[in-house]
């Protein structure tokens, strides 16, 4: 297949990744997915880019779930295997990067879709996104992730009706229940997003970082190893030129100018 599926970007320290398979609504084939991993490492390597934003191309979708055409024409279990092996490696290394992501959902996320949102650090949903984990409707299983990062995401009675209804539901909801961040019209949805991501890339990258592992690995782990685990964060971003320089422009009345050092 010739078609770029993923559209790569770099705006200033900003990256932004469009899943561009607007005719089918976006959907994950095995191709998409192994393109999007490819392109995320790409600007994960890349000094320049501190913060990466994912959308969907065209007006209706962010991702409308896992391919049902490919689904369905390969191989049953062992196809499910290798797909949902590749689908949880890339998720989990999106997830667990040390540069935060910011998804900006145009449209739909359903099933594939939201779980990716499950994903990523930060949500904007356009007024007209929704969301769902729609799988038990198609007798498959929202294994992209899913019902482990739901349930940990929201209050677990939520988790369940949503999983076990696979009802779909709307930005509102999706505000209400805490799983985003913000709702915003469609058309601003992605200078709000690239705006966020501008705001969080001033910031000193070597912190976000730390932040980042800080966040990562110690929500699994009891108070006092979790503490133990950010007082060793604190003493590398010490010792650093960005901290430094943070306050230095403080007092001197200045911006700063972080280089992630
Ligand atoms: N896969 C493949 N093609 C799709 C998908 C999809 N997920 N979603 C839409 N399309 C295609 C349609 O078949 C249609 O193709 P065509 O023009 O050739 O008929 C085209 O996109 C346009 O779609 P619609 O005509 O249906 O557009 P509407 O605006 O009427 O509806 C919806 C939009 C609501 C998004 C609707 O298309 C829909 O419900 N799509 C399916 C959503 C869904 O059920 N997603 C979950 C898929 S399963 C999944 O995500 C599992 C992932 C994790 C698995 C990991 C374990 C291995």
């Amino acid at each position: 297949m010739s078609e770029n599926v993923i559209l790569s970007e770099v705006s200033g320290h900003v990256g932004l990744l469009t899943i561009n398979r607007p005719k089918v609504h976006n959907a994950l084939s095995t191709l998409v997915l192994l393109e999007l991993e490819r392109a995320f490492i790409a600007l994960e390597k890349d000094p320049e880019v501190r913060v990466i934003v994912f959308t969907g191309a065209g007006e209706k979708a962010f991702v409308a779930g896992g391919d049902l055409a490919e689904m369905i024409s390969r191989d049953g279990i062992t196809h499910y295997q290798e797909f949902a092996e590749d689908i949880h490696r890339v998720f989990r290394r999106i997830e667990v990067s040390d540069k935060p992501t910011i998804a900006a959902v145009n449209g739909y996320a359903l099933g594939g879709g939201t779980e990716l949102l499950l994903s990523l650090d930060i949500r904007l949903l356009a007024d007209n996104a929704e969301l769902a984990l729609p799988e038990i409707g198609l007798g498959v299983f929202p294994g992209a992730g899913g019902t482990q990062r739901m349930i940990r995401q929201v209050p677990p009675c939520i988790a369940k009706e949503l999983m076990f209804s696979g009802r779909r539901f709307k930005a509102e909801e999706a505000l209400r229940i805490g799983l985003v961040n913000r709702v915003v019209p469609n058309a601003e949805l992605l200078n709000e997003a690239m705006g966020l991501a501008a705001q969080i890339a001033e910031k000193s990258p070597l912190v976000l970082k730390l932040m980042k592992r800080a966040l990562r690995d110690g929500i699994n782990m009891p108070m006092e190893a979790a503490l133990a685990h950010e007082q060793a964060m604190i003493g590398l971003a010490f010792d650093t030129q960005d901290a430094q320089e943070g306050m230095a422009a403080f007092l001197e009345k200045r911006k700063a100018n972080f280089k992630g050092r």
